[in-house]
């Protein structure tokens, strides 16, 4: 049988219909998946041929690198600027002048990761300038090591699994609910969603489940407290402050496994600032009842709780600080390395996360060695193109900024993915040459000097092999390459070869033999887990292979807390830490040595009348931008524009009407949506989902990005001095009517002169 696979699931392929269907046993499959097929289709939007950006190719030095048009080029033609331009940076800056930090969420194959083959091409080059962290949960990457001693990764890996939470927690307290929106998705592939079943299960069952969230529907059939965003941190100390006001701190816990608890408790109590982080105090702040803050921060004490955070908690400004108050509650609470109780971080933000599945380290591409070590925090990229040569603070160094001459991105949007678009959009004139390479013509592609046509995951064979998820796909493709798209291996390996180092790029293997060289490593790891795997052409022709007893359970951090001296954490002091010298010592006014609150950059406790809060997290019908241009993600258009929710009464105060054209602006920029409703939204919020392509026109002499992209209004800064990671989540923004013509949009066609 043959099936295909991405990051919203696996697929059959049914031949006779050329169309694709949820694989078997997937409780719950994606909506994403059901625009794939015909995003991947559409020719308005596919990179047909390789192409040359006209101001380009006139010498315009970058000036007109956005709603420029393009002249279609041979390969031979195409390559040979990207072999010339290469070498001509290098000899002329060196390597350290190439960024290709290429963030992004290509293909769930493990051959034909964008990233991986665009890497090994160009460490064999001399090596480039990448990017550390992710737009996911940068701050978590950073600050964990510090307080837990473990990297985000390993501590993603020991969450404790979902059906220990369901048999034993009596309350969770969700911070940003827990959503089989997001849950739909899975880095490098999935063959099941299993977190709404699981979500309904705990609905059913004796857990008290409490979503704080600005929105209602982030959670279904839990209790709410809507939430004022950016203010989970104030709510999480007077949790803290309370219990431990009310004797009931778990003092045994926090002796034998935490350190630092006093100079937090004495900040808690107002000691160092004079102000008690009591429930009254954090009432005005989060606009939640004092009352249930007290009643709550006792009940957590007497049951089995379990603190639970979503990643969007910490992509906000001084975003380190709620995900390290939490840890820190659920130490004061001290059930940490119990079933069904202590701190979790990620449920739902892709499936996996506390999945029962044991870890298999499936192999991938080598990438080789990178001989160029400097790199930035990802979501610095335009503060470097800005700014080449200043220095910036990250993770306790001071570091500075390179001079980049080259981009070269494969596999990720930057113009979708990064705040502050305007400014990007500057920013991003700055190098010499952008080489791109994509299979549509995003904002990304349309911003390049140089245009790869690459395929789809669609248009070619790949293998599934998730270490997360306990069945392995072979991806076969269903469609013939479109246009005279390549894959981004044939792309690098044409060029490897023209630049003299093809063999060492392919090692003299075709995508084939490729393909069948990493199922025979595969095996090898099967068999130290236990197990065989099937012959190669065994597994293609089945198309699938289950992992046997792929059960297994986790409760994380138990054995530290069984035993904090025989498994201590890798931290300062072997314990997690609530007050971390370490962090203290770097002297960060905006990451100060324990959990602080700290008003962010912009809310709604310091705004003026009429802004709200933008909450801008991800889509339900696409991931990220992609498939934007696919049958799922426009039938839930409005307009033809993304749809952005209001609470029907701040609607009606401004006198809106489902289905009207808005427009959101704030001193950043401005964009058009299309109005609906959710009556589960706080009313002082507006929800525009990420990802409808940037589609930035100069409407009646102003700016106006025209499409729904809330990128155009937030705000590029980093989270602090310590991760730098973003803050999409801090935003405020106005909400007006447009009552002036509809302007079209212009990425519905290739910008082919
Ligand atoms: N306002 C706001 N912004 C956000 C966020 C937010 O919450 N709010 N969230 C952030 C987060 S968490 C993330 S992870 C980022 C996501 O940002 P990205 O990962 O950059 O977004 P994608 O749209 O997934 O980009 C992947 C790109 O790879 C291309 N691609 C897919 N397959 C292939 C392939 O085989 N070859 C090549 N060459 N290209 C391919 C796709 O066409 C697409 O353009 O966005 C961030 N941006
Ligand atoms: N369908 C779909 N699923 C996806 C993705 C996708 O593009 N599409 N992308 C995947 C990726 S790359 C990632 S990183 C994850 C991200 O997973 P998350 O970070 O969990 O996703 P978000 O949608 O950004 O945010 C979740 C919720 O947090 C709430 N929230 C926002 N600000 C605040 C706040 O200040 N306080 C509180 N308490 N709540 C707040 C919002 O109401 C929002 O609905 O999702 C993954 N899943
Ligand atoms: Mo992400």
């Amino acid at each position: 049988m043959p099936y295909t696979a991405a990051h919203w699931g696996s697929y059959r392929i049914d031949r006779d219909t050329g169309t694709l269907l949820p694989v078997e046993g997937d409780p719950q499959p994606s909506r994403i998946g059901k625009g794939w097929a015909s995003a991947s289709r559409d020719r308005d939007s596919r990179i047909m041929k390789p192409a040359i950006r006209k101001g380009w190719l006139e010498g315009d030095g970058g000036a007109g690198r956005s709603g420029d048009r393009y002249v279609e080029v041979s390969w031979d033609e195409a390559l040979g600027h990207c072999a010339s331009e290469l070498t001509r940076v290098r000899e002329t800056h060196g390597n350290g002048a190439i960024f290709g930090g290429s963030y992004g969420w290509s293909s769930a194959g493990r051959f034909h990761h964008a990233q991986s083959q665009m890497r090994r091409f160009l460490n064999l080059a001399g090596g480039f300038v990448g990017a550390r962290e992710t737009y996911s949960h940068a701050a978590a990457e950073v600050l964990f090591p510090h307080i837990l001693g473990l990297s985000n990764r390993a501590f993603q890996d020991e969450v404790t699994a979902m059906p220990s939470v369901s048999g034993a927690c009596e309350i969770m307290l969700a911070f940003g609910g827990i959503s089989p929106r997001t849950a739909q998705v899975a880095s490098s592939g999935t063959s099941r969603h299993e977190v709404a079943p699981w979500l309904e299960n705990l609905a059913n069952g004796k857990t008290r489940l409490i979503s704080v969230s600005p929105r209602r529907g982030d959670l279904e059939r839990a209790e709410w407290w809507a939430i004022r965003p950016g203010t989970d941190t104030a709510l999480i100390l007077a949790l803290c402050q309370e219990i431990i006001a009310a004797g009931r701190a778990n003092e045994d816990f926090l002796k034998r496994c935490t350190s630092g608890y006093d100079t937090f408790r004495d900040y808690l109590a107002g000691k160092t600032d004079g102000t008690a982080k009591s429930a009254e105090w954090a009432a005005d702040i989060c606009d939640i009842p004092a009352d249930t803050i007290r009643k709550t921060a006792l009940e957590l004490t007497e049951k089995r709780s379990l603190i639970s955070m979503t990643w969007s908690m910490q992509r906000g400004d001084h975003g380190e600080q709620p995900i390290w108050a939490g840890l820190a509650l659920a130490a004061i609470i001290g059930q940490i390395g119990l079933p069904g109780g202590g701190y979790a971080f990620g449920y739902g933000c892709t499936t996996p996360v506390g999945r029962p599945t044991r870890l298999i380290p499936w192999p991938s591409l080598p990438q080789g060695v990178n001989p160029v070590s400097d790199f930035i925090p990802v979501a610095r990229i335009a503060d470097m193109l800005l700014n080449p040569g200043s220095d910036y603070a990250y993770n306790g160094e001071t570091r500075t900024y390179p001079d980049i001459r080259l981009i070269w991105w494969t596999g990720g949007n930057p113009f979708h993915h990064h705040q502050d678009l305007y400014r990007l959009e500057k920013a991003w004139q700055r190098p010499e040459t952008v080489i791109v390479n994509e299979h549509s013509w995003t904002a990304t592609a349309r911003r390049a000097d140089i245009v790869l046509p690459a395929t789809t995951p669609l248009e070619r064979d790949d293998i599934m092999m998730n270490r997360r998820d306990p069945a392995l796909i072979y991806m076969s493709a269903l469609d013939a390459p479109i246009g005279e798209a390549l894959d981004d291996h044939d792309i690098f390996a044409r060029l490897a070869e023209r630049m003299g180092f093809g063999e060492a790029f392919t090692k003299g293997k075709s995508s084939a033999e490729w393909l069948e060289h990493l199922w025979e490593r595969a095996g090898k790891v099967a068999e130290a887990h236990g197990f065989a795997l099937p012959d190669f052409e065994t597994f293609k022709a089945e198309g699938r292979f289950d992992i046997p007893d792929e059960e297994e359970a986790r409760i994380a951090l138990s054995a530290f807390a069984a035993d904090p001296e025989g498994s201590p954490l890798a931290t300062e002091s072997g314990r997690i830490t609530l007050f971390n010298e370490k962090i203290a010592a770097m002297g960060l006014a905006d990451c100060p040595g324990h959990p602080t609150w700290m008003p962010p950059v912009e809310w709604l406790g310091a705004a003026e009348d009429g802004m709200l809060q933008l909450v801008s997290g991800q889509p339900d019908t696409r991931l990220h931008s992609q498939n934007d241009r696919g049958s799922e993600s426009l039938s839930d258009k409005v307009q033809g524009r993304e749809a952005a929710y209001l609470h029907p009464e701040t609607a009606k105060a401004n006198g809106l009407t489902e289905g009207d054209i808005i427009r959101l602006s704030n001193q950043r920029g401005a964009c058009l949506a299309g109005l609906r409703f959710d009556d589960g939204l706080r009313p002082d919020c507006v929800f525009l989902p990420t990802g409808a392509w940037y589609d930035p026109q100069i409407v009646d002499g102003v700016l106006l990005e025209v499409h729904g992209n809330p990128n155009a209004l937030t705000i590029d800064k980093g989270c602090s001095g310590l991760s730098q990671g973003n803050i999409a989540h801090t935003c405020l923004v106005r909400v007006e009517k447009w009552d002036r013509p509809l302007p079209a949009l212009s990425i519905d066609r290739p910008p082919i002169a």
